[in-house]
């Protein structure tokens, strides 16, 4: 049996249900991705505000490129699904009840998309498309016009593909229509995720019409957002336990994630919005700093952890938790390399960093070192790069951070310590794969990657100081593998 209105009544007592009039909902919100975060970040929110505050802001949920079934899924429930929160010994059941529709570009066709964004009532569009979805260069923060989905939005600016042209497209035609436009709210792990938003929008309709460029420009705004829970891909055996939770009554729609979820929001909403606050949001003026300190602390740890750990056959970050160095490095890497390079007031980053350590040693989350590795070229910039900037500028030393780089240029070269080859998932791995395949696995190897400029810039790839060290990493790495080279950071701490 599946979860739908009818079997709402069915699920154990314990799973909280929808106990506002889903009826009296508005479809007043479009949230492009909807993938394992979104649904248990955002829409639990939402849920919760409709829940005691009787808020009627309810979302059409769309994915433009991918997630077929997860729309499918949807629609087949009446669009409920389940989020669990997991702990090492406890488990806890929300039906979410906000959705009011869905739909995917491909399957329903990019016009229906487009005109359920034209509807006057729609008043934001908030985005979780993984960084690629962006089509932005990361060293410069600025859209890749030589990405080939971007050429063909250009060319067929009516029927775009891209997350860029589907927003330029509908704020086209809200504007043609005489409509107001909506906010679009950026809920991705990117520096300045607004700023970027509105970068590759605006870029790409200057590539349009100018006119339309500088309406936009007036008119709408791209609010930053800080967004923080731990939610991995779902797996089979999660899906085991998420039924168990519900009784017995299935949900291929639902998702796990950690019990800890943050959303810090920059409040700058064209056409109003939910009262996101009181379901524990912060609203503020300016996010940088707490997306800075979250991207920094929580995802340069992760991603150092990621690729450590899976070269070292660790699994799940929970595992990287039970080896001693790893937590060392970890943690050291943290206070004395990424929260001394910090703008954020207020907040006591030791107490910070231990938060972390716990939730990552959370066994129940079973989080992928595969799953956080996906996708470097687009995540080392804001995770470790910005960083090492700080520290060669300041002459600080940085050796956990250029460890982390190796260990990624060790992981796309494709082989881990055990000698198994290593599946690598990134944007750009037609390119890493040539790059790895001509050069030596030695210094070459290193040289050759640095000349990624999308990634690297021209600067870092030019600093004796950082290629030396990075270099001096990768070494270490080839010659006595992650575990040991991790073990040996001991002499730095
Ligand atoms: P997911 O894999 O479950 O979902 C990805 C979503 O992005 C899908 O809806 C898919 O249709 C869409 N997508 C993928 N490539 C696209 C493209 N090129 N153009 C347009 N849409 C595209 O991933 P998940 O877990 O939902 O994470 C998504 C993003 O949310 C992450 O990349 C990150 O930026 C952010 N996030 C995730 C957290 C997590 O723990 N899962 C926590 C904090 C932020
Ligand atoms: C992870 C993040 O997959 C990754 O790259 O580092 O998704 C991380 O789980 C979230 O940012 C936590 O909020």
């Amino acid at each position: 049996m599946r979860l739908s209105n009818q079997t709402l009544s069915q699920l154990p007592e314990k799973v909280v249900i929808p106990s506002y009039d889903r009826n009296n909902l508005k479809t007043k919100m479009v949230h492009l991705g909807f993938g394992a975060f979104h649904r248990a970040h955002q829409a639990v929110f939402t849920d919760i505000v409709a829940t005691k505050h009787g808020c009627n802001w309810g979302y059409c949920e769309v994915n433009l490129i991918g997630g077929e079934k997860q729309i499918a899924d949807l629609k087949e429930q009446d669009y409920l699904f389940s989020v669990c929160e997991m702990s090492y010994d406890n488990w806890s059941t929300r039906v979410v009840g906000v959705v009011k529709e869905a739909l995917h570009a491909d399957i329903d066709g990019i016009a229906k998309v487009l005109e359920v964004m034209t509807r006057p009532e729609i008043a934001i569009v908030s985005i979780t498309v993984t960084e690629k979805g962006y089509c932005y260069l990361p060293s410069t923060a600025s859209i890749d016009l030589n990405n080939p989905l971007i050429k063909h939005d250009i060319d067929n600016p009516a029927t775009p593909k891209t997350l860029p042209g589907v927003i330029v497209e509908a704020l086209r035609m809200r504007k043609e229509k005489g409509l107001k436009p909506f906010t679009v709210m950026s809920c991705d792990n990117m520096p300045e995720n607004g700023h970027v938003t509105r970068n590759v929008v605006l870029a790409l309709a200057k590539q349009r019409d100018r006119n339309l460029a500088s309406w936009i420009d007036d008119n709408v705004t791209f609010p930053s957002t800080m967004v923080d829970r731990i939610v991995p891909a779902v797996t089979p055996e999660t899906m085991e336990k998420i039924k168990k939770q519900l009784g017995g009554i299935e949900d291929p729609a639902g998702v796990a994630g950690e019990p800890f979820k943050q959303w810090v929001i920059e409040d700058n909403f064209v056409a109003g919005r939910p009262d996101w606050q009181k379901a524990g949001a912060e609203l503020v003026t300016d996010v940088l700093p707490y997306e800075e300190m979250k991207l920094r602390m929580l995802n340069g740890s992760h991603s150092f952890l990621a690729y450590l750990g899976y070269l070292a056959g660790y699994l799940h970050i929970d595992e990287c938790m039970q080896d001693p160095s790893y937590v060392k490095a970890a943690r050291h890497l943290m206070i004395n390399e990424q929260a001394t390079t910090l703008r954020v007031k207020g907040v006591d980053l030791q107490a910070y960093a231990d938060c972390l350590l716990d939730r990552y040693r959370n066994t129940g989350l079973k989080h992928r070192t595969w799953q956080i590795a996906m996708d470097g070229t687009l995540k080392l910039s804001q995770r470790m790069l910005d960083s090492i900037r700080f520290h060669l500028k300041n002459g600080t030393q940085f050796d956990c951070l250029a460890l982390g780089v190796a260990a990624w240029m060790r992981y796309v070269s494709g082989v881990d310590d055990a000698g198994k080859a290593i599946e690598v998932s990134d944007p750009m791995a037609d390119k890493l794969k040539e790059l790895v395949a001509n050069s030596n696995d030695n210094q070459e190897r290193v040289k050759s990657l640095l000349s990624l400029s999308q990634v690297f810039g021209d600067d870092l790839p030019n600093n004796p100081c950082f290629v030396e060290k990075v270099i001096k990493a990768y070494l270490s790495l080839r010659d006595i593998g992650a575990k040991q080279s991790v073990k040996q950071l001991e002499r730095i701490y």
